[in-house]
């Protein structure tokens, strides 16, 4: 996957390059990463990228000639890429999203600053309008470094041999299952038995249940959603039947 990020601040991906998995990914040839400066390509010799707006008020607009210069000149060095604007106006950033980003060959992620971009850039030169959730930044880069990191993740060998991704939160539907490590006794708290138990079936059943416990009682929307198996419907089903015992208990002893 080529990702080709085009801002006025390319200094700021420098980090991100060169740390975790995403220095991994870079250096094992997974994913292709360049930053190039929009300013490069503003005509005039102070390099101008913003201008006021048009019908006045407050703050500036980012120039289309210098935006449409650095979009043409990365397509034609990833004529592959899918263009995308970084902007709180697109399309909802999800996991699903991110999955379908990874199948491409490459992405020109557009990083706007100021209050925006001109409006007309968007017309012929963007394929695609992503928001990665409802809060304004002060520029598009974080959201393109949110963009890359959960697409490169999802690539074939980016994350280690067992390819994590796959047992991932969002990918059944259902949040993570709690994790312990080392030692088995911290701060009075002890790692829940059956996890120290070996017994692989248990394990995998009580991993289920803690799934399913912590998506009902953080995103009872996403269980909503789901189209639940059988056994996850035999363990609501238990916890229904656990809850209607503890309330008729609770009934009768008011009516005494
Ligand atoms: C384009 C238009 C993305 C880019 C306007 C970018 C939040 C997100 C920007 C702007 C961004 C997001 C200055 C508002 C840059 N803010 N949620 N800012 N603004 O993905």
């Amino acid at each position: 996957m080529n990702f080709v990020v085009l801002t006025i601040f390319p200094e700021m991906f420098d980090p991100f390059w060169s740390h975790g998995i995403i220095r991994k990914a870079i250096e094992e040839q997974k994913i292709f990463t360049s930053a190039i400066n929009i300013r490069d390509y503003a005509a005039d010799r102070h390099q101008v990228t913003d201008d006021r707006p048009y019908g006045g008020g407050s703050g500036m607009v980012m120039k289309p000639e210098p935006l449409a210069g650095a979009i043409r000149a990365a397509s034609r060095t990833a004529p592959e890429a899918k263009t995308v604007l970084l902007t709180p106006q697109g399309r909802a950033f999800d996991q699903r999203m991110a999955r379908a980003l990874a199948s491409l060959d490459g992405l020109i992620l557009v990083c706007g600053r100021y209050e925006g971009v001109d409006e007309r850039v968007c017309y012929d030169l963007i394929d695609y309008e992503i928001s990665t959730g409802d809060y304004v930044l002060t520029g598009g880069e974080l959201a393109a470094m949110i963009i890359i990191d959960a697409v490169t993740r999802l690539i074939p060998g980016t994350l280690g041999g067992e390819q994590a991704a796959e047992k991932d939160s969002f990918v059944n539907g259902l949040l993570e299952h709690a994790h312990y490590t080392r030692p088995p006794n911290f701060e009075d708290h002890e790692v829940p038995e059956v996890l120290r138990s070996g017994h692989h079936q248990e394990i995998d059943r009580w991993r289920l249940e803690s799934s399913l416990m912590r998506t009902l009682l953080k995103r009872s929307d996403l269980l909503q959603q789901k189209d639940l198996d059988q056994q996850e419907v035999e363990i609501l089903k238990n916890w229904h039947q656990e809850i209607e015992k503890i309330l008729e208990i609770n009934a009768k002893r008011h009516r005494g």
